[in-house]
């Protein structure tokens, strides 16, 4: 095989954000732009002769001819097996359980999740380590070191690998195995979930049901299991279809973003159980006939019932949470007496403490949720579990969060983002709120006393490592709570986030809307941080 080494100069702008790095596609288009990062992943790795990597995307727009350039450098890295989804497709959870399952060194996986595709919008590359798992901080610090003294690349001149037929292909010593990207995850989601119960539920009638793939990649994936496998009828997976634009949508399950899927939820003709997954297939929404489960409060009732499911009957070992996620898991953990662990953003942090065995369960409030069955969050097993436990219980979604908030109260819950704001006032916001922070405990402002201000650091329990700078807490005596976080994951400006949460004991005031419960929260997260001041906007633009 001919390799040839092409001179390259570094790009100063290849840090990884929360979940690898994300760019507008235009970025990634550029001569070498996308070579020297995988060059850069590539010589932080200690050892690429003779491995297997996972390889797949979420097929936005720029997929497949990234994947081309990918196979073309990992081959003249030495690599000597790529394990590649066909059509170049692959969810973020299956790429995981691949790497997993055939003990891979590590995958590739192409995706910027919830944000949008097509030529102006966003592309993205996060590299997973052999647990299955996104590459922890000591790599990508590495992979971004690497990125800003490379001066060359190694690229195979073969021909293009044929990405849409199964099986291997191989080229000297170096083989391709394209793989049905869908077959190896529903076996594992078979494994865990009472298939045969909730396909007796389903076609009985008692769940009717409106998965919404958002054109996005969990389309192949839901139409096999929900339809075929769970016997749902033709039609309950709409948007089914991954395009490279996504049909022009923001691939990103809220109820912004999943509208077609809210309408009908909220609807008098709404099916008892509606769910949304995003771009690369990690994320979830659950919602009810006419309800709609806080990322937050599904972890919690998961982390309550999971007994119910196989695959966690034996019980759970203990539960993570990131940081900003709302506290009611924690109520569960404490009533189960399991540890809750409280992490910063990003999968990444899950990792240690799945392999550990120390949690079995965790979740974002970023509509992630997962288990250790991989490494990733986990959109579709989140959906099959609130299957399983409606099939299970016999009971609606609603009567399950309202039960579940009468026994552990409820944790009412609201995140307020503002996108693309500009760098320089946003670095003032948050230079504002910290010097607040010394001089915060213990005042009063009208109901609210604070408890305590600080910004989030964490100690990997594992390894001891130290994260710093992961957002800022205020937490009030009333256990109220505010955050303040920049997002790792936004292309443009800079994205704020301000997360609220109020704990409501009482089972009369449980039903109350979230914005209504939180007003007088957010009036003071205004005061404390200026936003609305300080940018001229008067509402956030996403409310989750
Ligand atoms: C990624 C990470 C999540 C994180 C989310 C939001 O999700 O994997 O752990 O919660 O981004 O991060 P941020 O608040 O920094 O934007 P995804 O689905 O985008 O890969």
């Amino acid at each position: 095989m001919k390799i040839k080494t092409v001179p390259t100069q570094p790009f100063d702008d290849q840090k990884p954000g929360t979940s690898g790095l994300r760019k507008k596609v235009k970025v990634f288009q550029q001569p070498n732009y996308l070579e020297n990062f995988v060059q850069s992943i590539f010589d932080s790795l200690p050892d690429t002769q003779g491995a297997c990597l996972v390889l797949g995307g979420d097929g936005r727009y720029f997929n497949r001819e990234a994947i081309q350039i990918i196979i073309k450098i990992a081959a003249a890295n030495g690599f000597s097996h790529l394990i590649i989804g066909q059509g170049g497709l692959l969810s973020t959870p299956a790429a995981s359980h691949l790497i997993r399952k055939n003990q891979a060194s590590g995958g590739l996986v192409l995706s910027a999740s919830h944000n949008p595709g097509g030529p102006d919008e966003d592309f993205g590359i996060k590299y997973n380590v052999s647990n299955g798992g996104p590459a922890p901080e000591k790599y990508t610090d590495e992979f971004y070191r690497q990125s800003k003294i490379i001066s060359e690349y190694k690229i195979a001149e073969i021909e293009d690998i044929d990405l849409d037929s199964t099986g291997e292909q191989q080229i000297e010593t170096f083989k391709v195995t394209i793989v049905d990207p869908v077959d190896d995850y529903a076996d594992l989601m078979n494994q865990i979930f009472d298939f045969p119960l909730i396909k007796k539920t389903i076609e009985s009638g008692d769940i009717t049901l409106c998965f919404d793939a958002m054109h996005a990649i969990t389309g192949p994936y839901a139409k096999r299991i929900i339809e075929k496998m769970l016997g749902a009828k033709t039609g309950s997976v709409i948007n089914a279809t991954p395009l490279p634009d996504f049909g022009g949508g923001h691939p990103d399950p809220n109820l912004a973003h999943a509208k077609q899927l809210a309408d009908l939820m909220f609807s008098s003709d709404a099916p008892t159980f509606g769910a949304a997954s995003d771009g690369d297939g990690d994320r979830n929404m659950i919602l009810g006939n006419n309800i709609f489960v806080t990322p937050s409060d599904s972890l919690a009732i998961m982390a309550a019932n999971a007994q119910l499911i196989p695959g966690y009957n034996r019980g759970i070992a203990g539960v993570a949470r990131s940081m900003p996620t709302s506290q009611a898991v924690d109520r569960v953990a404490e009533a189960l007496d399991i540890a809750c662990y409280e992490t910063p953003t990003g999968w990444k942090y899950f990792g240690n403490l799945l392999d550990a065995g120390k949690i079995t369960l965790c979740g974002e409030e970023s509509f992630g949720t997962g288990s250790n069955h991989v490494r990733e969050k986990d959109g579709l097993w989140a959906v099959l579990f609130w299957l399983n436990l409606l099939a299970k219980t016999g009971q609606s979604v609603s009567d399950i969060v309202h039960q579940h908030w009468q026994k552990f109260g409820r944790d009412i819950y609201s995140r307020h983002d503002y996108e693309a704001v500009d760098l320089t006032l946003a670095n003032g916001i948050f230079d504002y709120l910290r010097e607040q922070l010394p001089s915060l405990p213990g005042k009063n402002f009208g109901k609210f006393t604070v408890k305590f201000a600080d910004e989030f650091s964490y100690q990997d329990p594992v390894d001891g490592s130290i994260s710093k700078n992961q957002g800022i807490r205020i937490g009030f005596e009333d256990g109220s709570r505010m955050v303040f976080r920049l997002s790792g994951t936004g292309t443009v400006g800079a994205t704020l986030r301000i997360y609220l949460e109020k704990f409501e004991s009482d089972p009369a005031l449980q039903d109350q809307d979230a914005q209504i419960a939180l007003a007088d929260l957010i009036d003071l997260a205004e005061q404390l941080c200026e936003i609305k001041k300080r940018t001229g906007r008067d509402t956030p633009t996403v409310i989750t």
